[in-house]
């Protein structure tokens, strides 16, 4: 094989190799929940008739995906190399053939339950792995044929050779590199994944949802937020994976004892529960960036007395596993009010993109400010001495949630049947509490909204009013107004620094 043509089909095999290795070490790094070859085995699986998945499963004795990803690999082993050996006279079949294969992973990801742009990085980054080392080896086979072409006696073959089968080893190591890091990353996810599904925490008990705090509109928000559906925010591109049993908590700084807490030492406390609304201050006036779940965990004030705060500090600034921090008011983690290491969310151990296996929730304050997922370190200390994350780039050190409302129906540009129509949506102001809520239709009179029950002052609640409306194009506004008759503000501000304001305003038609 001392002819540069026999080694195209191996140049497309090794590029077949990286692209792959590349999109599962991404998939297990971004927490896709499979790479996209797994997608494309399920998707086969869902797409074949009961009786032939049955016989095929049966038959190779076998429950899992293996046999199914062994043989979807084996066929794009061939596919590669064919793919490589077409590279060498049409270089854009080849490459059509790479789009087409990529296609194919892009419809399994999106055709799953509840597919996200995330979901489609793999994709992407194997696609462009298979056309950049394809191009790498394409160009040293081709000078390799120059050379084997060319008429000049003093030109020599074994250079060139040695360039290529040298990007090739390279183009090979990079490919084992790529799988290596996927197996690592996906096994550590998985063990994660297995010790949170195996937790029983004592204490923790599922939610019932209280009566009455349903306004029975649909289009309004489920008053709980189940966990798929709840507002993610967070600057980790991967989301650290810890096992309870290496979770540790450090509690140090101006205190009189410091604390090292496990997770068993955290669970065998009290568990205290509530419902919680959670919002990050980037919420825009209308926004989704909010949810309300019911929450476990063990309250801080507690364990925060037991290190015995020094005189004089006025923070905690929290920080994460992966290295995120928040400066937290220490009293706001002290007073009466429920904050607390969450280890669990509606009744389950918290998921790891919320925060697993524990994370800080403080009703009233902004996310930002006090929410840390995967807390594992925190400093009592004073807010003179330090900057965390976001107040580093501009946000306000201390960061209580604003009173707020929101219009769900009618929907901004909605067009509505003429006469009675019913208006709802939510409004907060988590420890404070809403005392009434009212819309106002084209500037006209302010109308009282009826609000649902609450369990407590820390949650959103639901609003709903009868209005009149006239055919025609209209404009409707909301505000709340607090438990001590402050009325929200119409004034309008950014998110920046510390929390938008505004009235929410929505425009409909009716007729
Ligand atoms: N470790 C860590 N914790 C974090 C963040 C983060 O970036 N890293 N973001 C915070 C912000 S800005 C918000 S609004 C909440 C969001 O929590 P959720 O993703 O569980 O909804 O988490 C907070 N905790
Ligand atoms: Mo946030």
């Amino acid at each position: 094989m001392r002819n540069s043509r026999a080694w195209w089909p191996l140049a497309g095999l090794l590029a077949g190799a990286v692209g792959l290795a590349l999109s599962y070490a991404a998939a297990a790094l971004l927490h896709v929940r499979d790479s996209p070859v797994v997608a494309v085995a399920e998707g086969i699986t869902a797409l074949t008739p009961g009786k032939v998945a049955k016989w095929a499963i049966d038959t190779f004795d076998t429950t899992d995906k293996k046999v199914l990803v062994l043989g979807i690999l084996v066929v794009l082993a061939i596919v590669f190399a064919w793919l490589g050996r077409l590279a060498h006279r049409r270089w854009w079949a080849a490459m059509t053939g790479y789009v087409v294969l990529a296609g194919i992973g892009v419809l399994a990801v999106v055709t799953k339950p509840t597919p996200s742009l995330v979901d489609l990085a793999p994709v992407v980054v194997g696609l462009l792995g298979w056309v950049v080392v394809l191009a790498v080896l394409a160009e040293w086979l081709r000078r390799w044929e120059l050379v084997e072409e060319s008429e000049d006696p003093a030109a020599e073959p074994m250079h060139t050779r040695r360039h290529f089968f040298v990007a090739a080893g390279a183009t090979a190591a990079v490919a084992a590199a790529g799988g290596l890091i996927g197996r690592v990353a996906s096994n550590a996810r998985r063990r994660a994944e297995q010790s949170r599904r195996l937790l029983r925490i004592e204490g923790v008990t599922a939610p019932v949802v209280p009566d009455g705090v349903s306004v029975g509109v649909e289009g309004v928000s489920p008053w709980q937020t189940p966990n798929d559906d709840f507002y993610r925010i967070d600057t980790a591109f991967i989301k650290p994976t810890i096992a309870p049993a290496d979770w540790e908590l450090r509690i140090h700084g101006m205190v009189d004892r410091e604390l090292r807490l496990s997770y068993a030492d955290l669970v065998r406390r009290e568990i205290a529960e509530d419902w919680i609304t959670l919002n990050c201050v980037s919420n825009e006036v209308g926004g989704d960036l909010i949810g309300n779940a019911w929450w476990s965990g063990v309250r801080l004030a507690a364990i925060l007395a037991e290190a015995g705060p020094k005189d004089g500090a006025d923070a905690v600034l929290q920080t994460s596993e992966d290295g995120w921090t928040c400066g937290t008011p220490l009293a706001a983690l002290m007073d009466e009010r429920n904050a607390m290491l969450a280890v669990a969310m509606n009744g389950e151990p918290l998921p790891i993109e919320h925060g697993f296996p524990v994370r800080t929730i403080v009703p009233g304050l902004y996310g930002y400010v006090s929410a840390c997922k995967w807390v594992v370190d925190m400093e009592v200390t004073r807010f003179d001495e330090i900057t965390a994350y976001w107040t580093e780039k501009g946000w306000a050190e201390h960061g209580p949630v604003k009173i707020a409302s929101k219009i769900e129906v009618p929907r901004n540009g909605a067009d509505v049947p003429a006469g009675e129509m019913v208006c709802a949506g939510v409004a907060w102001f988590q420890h404070t509490g809403i005392s009434a809520v009212e819309v106002q239709v084209d500037g006209g009179r302010w109308q009282r909204a009826r609000l649902a029950a609450t369990p407590n002052i820390d949650t959103w609640v639901q609003w709903r009013v009868v209005l009149d409306v006239e055919p025609g194009d209209h404009q409707l506004r909301v505000r709340a107004v607090d438990t001590d008759g402050r009325t929200q503000t119409g004034a309008v501000a950014d998110v920046l620094p510390d929390g938008a304001t505004g009235w929410h305003t929505v425009e409909f038609s009716a007729g």
